[in-house]
Order: structure tokens, then sequence, then C-alpha cells
């Protein structure tokens, strides 16, 4: 099989491109990447030829009649967990162990649902605090962004409780852990300047994955970029680091 080629977008600020990247890091899946500039006419012929949304990410692999496209980031999990790899990717195990007994079958199901939740809904954190990895930045959150920080809070409380400090959400890291890594970033950004007060848990969890290596070589890459984007910025930016700060 001809080695995926990951589309994705600028990494200060694609938490889409984020997850899927992640993802597949995290999964010793093998690609390549190519990073197009998000809102910018150089990237209008990468989309043209493969993305069918315009937007990022873009999973596409094979040629002519035996292309693979997978688009949208909840589409590239579920089909790297089909054809990509031997490994469960809602519950971080083999294949053959998730499938045999109750208690992987609970995590799987949590897992998937936390995804979806995440993918279409959490709007208030999603559209007021916007992935600046690079910033730190002040807000005034609305009770719909708090809301959705509380709802975050339990979901990592629930997934982490009787687990090692140390954890991922389901002990292994899983697809749930790529798709909440945005959040980890976000709350970096945001939360202390914005007064936003973080359960224990919360902070202990988010240390995990800024410690996880494949975050770190992400964060380390955004940090190189000089690229503004005004529809990605949002509050008053207090201090910045990488590059631009240079
Ligand atoms: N539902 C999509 C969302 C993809 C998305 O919104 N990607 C952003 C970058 S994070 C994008 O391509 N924005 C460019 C645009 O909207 O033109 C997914 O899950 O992949």
């Amino acid at each position: 099989m001809q080695k995926p080629l990951l589309i994705i977008g600028n990494k200060n600020y694609s938490s889409w491109s984020l997850r899927a990247w992640l993802l597949l890091k995290a999964f010793n899946i093998d690609f390549d990447e190519q990073l197009i500039e998000l809102f910018h006419p150089s990237a209008t012929p990468i989309l043209n030829e493969h993305a069918p949304t315009g937007k990022v990410p873009v999973l596409v692999y094979g040629q002519d009649d035996e292309k693979v496209t997978v688009w949208d980031t909840l589409a590239i999990a579920i089909h790297a967990n089909d054809y990509l790899t031997d490994l469960d990717l809602w519950t971080g195990l083999s294949k053959s162990v998730a499938e045999t007994n109750t208690s992987t079958r609970i995590n799987s199901a949590y897992c998937q649902s936390i995804i979806a939740e995440m993918h279409s809904g959490l709007m208030g954190i999603r559209s007021e605090m916007p992935m600046n990895i690079r910033a730190i930045a002040r807000i005034q959150p609305s009770n719909a962004c708090l809301n959705d920080i509380a709802r975050i809070e339990e979901i990592f409380a629930d997934c982490l409780k009787n687990r090692s400090t140390d954890s991922y959400l389901f002990g292994h890291f899983t697809a749930a852990d790529a798709f909440f890594a945005p959040v980890v970033l976000r709350l970096q950004t945001y939360a202390d300047t914005s007064d936003i007060v973080l359960k224990s848990t919360t902070k202990q969890y988010c240390e995990t994955m800024l410690n996880n290596p494949h975050i770190q070589a992400w964060r380390e890459a955004a940090l190189e970029e000089t690229r503004i984007i005004e529809e990605d910025e949002a509050g008053e930016i207090l201090s910045l680091i990488g590059s631009l700060a240079k």
C-alpha cells in the first residue's frame, strides 16, 4: 500500500489537523504530511485536487481508480481504525483483546461518544477559544463557553477516576486523547489569564498530554510558524512564544 498523505493546516491554528495527525502518530501509522496555508490562495489547487469540502485534514493514498480519499477528522479516525492498524483506536488495545470483554466494550462506547460530542458540539469553547498555540491570551468567556469547560472537566474526571495521575483518559492513549488534545492547548493559552479555575484532575491531564512527545513535536513546529491568521485569533494577546516573540 502506498504511504498515506495527510494534508493539514497551519500547526499553530489547525485543531482538526492536530487531531488527525496526533492519532496517526500515536498509533504508529506511517504517513507523509503536507501543510497548506489556511485561507490562502496557495492552498486552492491542493484543496481542489484532494478536499471535497475545501477543509483539512484530508487523508489520501493510492492512484487513479484506486485512490482513497478520507475527509473529516472523524472519518479519518474510523478509516484508520478499520484499515491502517492492528490496534483498536477506541481502547488502545489490540483488536483481538478489545473485542473480548465487557469492560473494553464500555470504554470503547465511552470513547466513541466523547469523540462524537467533541466533533459535533462544544461550540462555545471551540468558537471563543480557538487554538493559538504560540499565544497567551485573555478572553471574556460566555456562559456557553464556561458550560463547555465544565462538561469537559466532567468527562476528564469521569474517565480518570481510579487511574494513576499521569494516565491518558482510558489508560492507554486512544482516539479520545487525540480529539481532546486541542482543548489542552486551548486551556494553556486562555485559562489562567481569563480566570478560568480548573480542577486538579484537569491540570494533571493537561500536564500528561503536554508531556506527550508527539504533542511536543507538533507544538515546536507550531512555534516556528510566523503567519498570523486573523480569522483564527481571539481575545487580547498578552504574550507570544516562539518565532513571533523574537
Ligand atoms: N468537521 C471537519 C472540520 C474541518 C475544519 O474546519 N478544518 C479547518 C482547519 S482546523 C479548515 O480547513 N478551515 C479552512 C476553511 O474553513 O476554509 C473535521 O472534522 O475535519
